[in-house]
């Protein structure tokens, strides 16, 4: 079964948005294996997002989701992965599309609401950044 790693940034979390996400992603079929709060780090952040490391908006991006506490999710189910990076919709919430999660509740392209691996490959390198196997309920 593919698991995608869905996070709640700080701006929705700050806007109440949590359990409105995860209700969508719920409501779609995806089945929600594992879930917990916490209040990332410098390091944390620094190792989730090591593929930016070299873009411009990098340490933006650590400063803006270590400001605040998230919420960390597994999602599982069949091409979970792709459907829930659909749900989201375009990285820029300008740009996504009708009735996607980032169009209806993002604010700009840093702050948009939501993190969701983007192939199983990296949801399984994802997940071992925030959960250990004994938190994962399948
Ligand atoms: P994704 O979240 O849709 O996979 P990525 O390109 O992996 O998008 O970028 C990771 C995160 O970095 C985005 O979700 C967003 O918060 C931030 N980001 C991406 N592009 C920009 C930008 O051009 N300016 C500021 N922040 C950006
Ligand atoms: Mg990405």
């Amino acid at each position: 079964m593919e698991r995608s790693l869905v996070l709640i940034k700080p701006d929705a979390m700050e806007r109440g948005l949590a359990g409105a996400i995860m209700g969508r992603l719920q409501g779609a079929g995806l089945k929600l294996t594992a879930l917990r709060t916490l209040h990332m780090d410098k390091s944390l952040a620094e190792r989730h997002y090591a593929i930016h490391k070299e873009k411009p908006f990098f340490k933006d991006l650590v400063e803006y989701i270590t400001s605040a506490p998230i919420v960390a999710a597994i999602f599982e189910g069949d091409g979970a992965v792709e459907r829930i990076r659909k749900l989201m919709g375009a990285t820029d919430p300008a740009k996504a599309e009708e009735g996607t999660i980032r169009k209806d509740y993002g604010l700009d392209v840093q702050r948009n609401s939501t993190h969701a691996s983007d192939s199983p490959e990296n949801a399984e390198i994802e997940i071992k950044n925030f959960f250990s196997v004994k938190e994962i309920f399948s």
